[in-house]
């Protein structure tokens, strides 16, 4: 039976992988900071084996606690997913949050790096593994607004292409997702808990949903061992990219 390792798995595209890989007989290591969800899933998934642990990512001690704690059944992880992370504010730079800023170098960057360390040395004494980041669209694709948060992602993108480059020779496969407008409790985070304005993303349009991207997942978890997805990009009909913004004195400025 394998076993995967899904990061924020409370919500959202890891909460839409638990289910997923759990309803195709996979194990599960879950983490996220909410207890009482951890919990639920607990509680729900009850066809495979579940190991949930509160944890934030942040905090490079309670991952590798995390890690080096893990019960028998799931020390031997056959994919981490390195779901966890969030956007805060879509302010432009010059009035940009510095706390907002340094809580996703924090989670984006830091967190994935750190469970990412942890997990690596086991899976490559295996010869097998897969990790697979959560990008975004956002980490290739600049917008008003993106600022920190896209640089982030364009860190998550850069990180595993590197990773497959050390990892070479190892059977270890590394892959990034890069979602777009997609529809979670990923916009109310942004806006701080603001729900009107978490709606109005989405307002009128048809988003890509949490499975959808578990489904995105769970075919690149899948291919047979010598395939390696480099990068996923996806995006729903609805949207695409708009023409270079052109200053123009005395104009409106579009
Ligand atoms: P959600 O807000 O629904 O889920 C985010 C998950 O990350 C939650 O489970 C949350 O758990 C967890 N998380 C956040 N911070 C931490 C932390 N410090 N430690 C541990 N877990 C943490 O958003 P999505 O599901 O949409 O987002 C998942 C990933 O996908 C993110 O990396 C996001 O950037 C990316 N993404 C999202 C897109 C979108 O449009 N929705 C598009 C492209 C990429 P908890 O709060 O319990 O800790
Ligand atoms: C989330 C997608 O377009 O809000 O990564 O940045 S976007």
């Amino acid at each position: 039976m394998k076993t995967a390792f899904i990061t924020g798995a409370t919500s959202g595209f890891g909460l839409a992988c638990a289910e997923l890989f759990a309803e195709n007989g996979w194990n599960l290591v879950l983490c996220g900071r909410r207890q009482e969800r951890l919990q639920e899933l607990e509680e729900k998934l009850t066809d495979v084996q579940v190991h949930t642990v509160v944890c934030d990512v942040r905090d490079r001690l309670q991952v590798q606690k995390m890690v080096d704690e893990l019960p028998d059944f799931c020390k031997s992880i056959d994919l981490l997913v390195n779901n966890a992370g969030l956007a805060l504010g879509l302010k432009p730079a010059q009035e940009a949050d510095l706390d907002d800023w340094e809580t996703m170098v924090d989670t984006n960057i830091k967190g994935l790096m750190y469970v990412t360390r942890a997990l690596l040395p086991t899976m490559v004494t295996a010869k097998h593994g897969h990790i697979i980041n959560m990008g975004s669209v956002a980490g290739s694709w600049p917008y008003p607004g993106g600022n920190a948060y896209g640089a982030t992602k364009a860190f998550v993108e850069q990180f595993a292409n590197n990773l497959r480059a050390d990892l070479h020779g190892t059977g270890v496969r590394v892959s990034n997702i890069e979602p777009g407008l997609a529809e979670s409790e990923f916009s109310v985070v942004r806006f701080h808990g603001d729900q009107d304005k978490a709606d109005a993303v989405y307002k009128g349009t048809k988003p890509l949903t949490p499975v959808d991207i578990a489904e995105i997942v769970y075919w690149v978890a899948v291919r047979p061992a010598h395939v390696n997805i480099n990068r996923v990009e996806v995006m729903p009909v609805c949207q695409t990219w708009s023409p270079f913004a052109i200053y123009r004195e005395g104009g409106d400025g579009q």
